[in-house]
């Protein structure tokens, strides 16, 4: 029976369409959903770029089964669990040397918030109370929240929503079809982009500035990977300036990009990396903020008995995320799956860039597991036509994901070859029939 669908007001949804020809998922388990009608479609997303280990894993399952009955929730202000600590100490053994420290948010918005707050505070904490700008990129998604689409720079996400934080600029954004259309991974062309960020601290001078954020792979904008050198030139313009780098890595991290996080495939390590999505396979929600230790270290002054930074969630640490998280840990260890992208990388990226020649095809890019394939936008319907390829992947038994009038692939990290083919297959069928 189709529900009523009336008092739901969706998230990120057209939903007026989508009330006229719902689209509803009622069950799922490995690479596959299930609608209510029982049509098995391929998930070609891992759900939201964040069901790495694929649907309803058995360690997962009963981690979360067994803590539900076991301690529901436990306040995470001035109270621990068990479950809280084993987790931090084993998430610090996958993140790159130095980041050693874990806060606990409950989404990929909340730790962009946590981790901009803690730049500020940070240098507060040392004496350095002035240098409070932020600087984010063009094209970046960091969440909806106001501080994140303050340094976000996607247009829609911000101009209905007043002045938004202040003291905020961007970066230019590094995607540059010109010079890098079909690049299969890091493209050559455009390191020196992040000199940008030297002309921003000729501008505001660098005693103004916190943190500069940036995803390390552009997810939501549409698949914009790091030039070859970029981030290693930011990483040098922030140490020379005394700048925290902050790495966005809420769809890179757990996998992604064939490492546990970006920072590691790209070699380039950050001061605080923020994370959410694969944290739990998806499961239950939850995101956290890795530290370097000195940065932890600069907040634990004065009188112990004070609480060292003002800031916390009611489900920080939440034990059903915990449980969730350390069932996702296991399953991502035992299967290899942090690595795996690695290893399918280059068979993921034949297929992709076999779409290119097919019709409206603009540019192909790749990295891991994640790919883009850009449409030519329709004239006067931008975003029209890679969502009818959308709707087409669907009736197709294929789930994939558009943004603007590019499509993004981000498949569980279980996918096998053939069901890379039969999802690449069904964008190339979509293509060659989409007006
Ligand atoms: N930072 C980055 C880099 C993200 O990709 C967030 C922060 C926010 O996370 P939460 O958990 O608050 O949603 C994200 C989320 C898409 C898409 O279509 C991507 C995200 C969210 C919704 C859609 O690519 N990423
Ligand atoms: N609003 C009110 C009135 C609250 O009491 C709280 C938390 O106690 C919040 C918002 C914040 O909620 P959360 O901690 O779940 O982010």
């Amino acid at each position: 029976m189709q529900p009523q669908l009336d008092a739901y007001w969706m998230p990120f949804t057209a939903n007026r369409q989508f009330k006229k020809a719902p689209r509803l998922l009622a069950r799922a388990e490995g690479m596959y959903f299930w609608t209510p009608e029982g049509r098995q479609v391929l998930d070609g997303v891992a759900g939201l770029w964040c069901v790495n280990a694929g649907h309803a894993r058995p360690k997962i399952v009963q981690a979360i089964q067994q803590q539900a009955g076991e301690l529901d929730y436990a306040p995470p202000f001035q109270m621990g669990h068990p479950k809280a600590f084993e987790l931090a100490e084993r998430l610090v053994q996958l993140t790159p040397p130095g980041l050693n420290k874990v806060f606990y948010t409950n989404s990929g918005s909340e730790s962009v918030e946590t981790a901009l707050k803690m730049a500020i505070a940070y240098h507060r904490v040392r004496g350095e109370g002035q240098r409070t700008r932020l600087i984010g990129r063009e094209r970046a998604y960091h969440g909806v929240n106001f501080g994140g689409i303050s340094v976000g720079g996607m247009v829609a996400n911000r101009k209905m929503f007043g002045s938004l934080l202040s003291g905020v600029d961007h970066l230019r954004h590094t995607h540059d079809p010109t010079r890098n259309a079909f690049s299969r991974g890091q493209p050559a062309y455009g390191a020196e982009l992040a000199d940008d960020l030297e002309r921003l601290v000729a501008l505001h001078d660098a005693s103004t500035i916190a943190a500069v954020i940036v995803e390390p792979v552009a997810g939501s904008t549409g698949v914009l990977i790091p030039p070859q050198g970029y981030l290693q030139r930011l990483r040098e313009i922030c140490d020379k300036h005394g700048i925290l780098l902050i790495f966005d890595e809420v769809i890179t991290g757990f996998g992604r990009t064939g490492q546990p996080f970006a920072a590691q495939t790209f070699g380039v390590t950050p001061d605080l990396m923020t994370v959410a999505k694969g944290i739990t396979n998806g499961c239950v929600p939850m995101g956290a903020v890795f530290v370097k230790q000195e940065i932890h270290d600069a907040f634990m002054q004065g009188p112990e008995h004070l609480i060292e930074f003002f800031h916390g969630y009611t489900y920080s640490a939440h034990p059903l995320a915990c449980a969730a998280a350390l069932g996702t840990l296991d399953t991502y260890a035992e299967e290899g799956l942090l690595t795996r992208a690695g290893e399918l990388e280059s068979y993921f990226a034949d297929a992709v860039h076999s779409l290119r020649g097919l019709p409206h095809v603009i540019d192909v890019r790749n990295i891991g597991l994640v790919g883009g394939i850009e449409l030519a936008p329709r004239p006067e319907e931008p975003a029209k036509r890679a969502f009818d390829v959308f709707l087409d992947c669907w009736e197709q038994g294929v789930l994939i994901r558009t943004t603007g009038d590019t499509i993004a692939l981000s498949p569980p990290l279980i996918i096998d070859r053939a069901q890379i083919d039969q999802i690449v297959q069904a964008v190339a069928t979509a293509l060659r029939r989409v007006r």
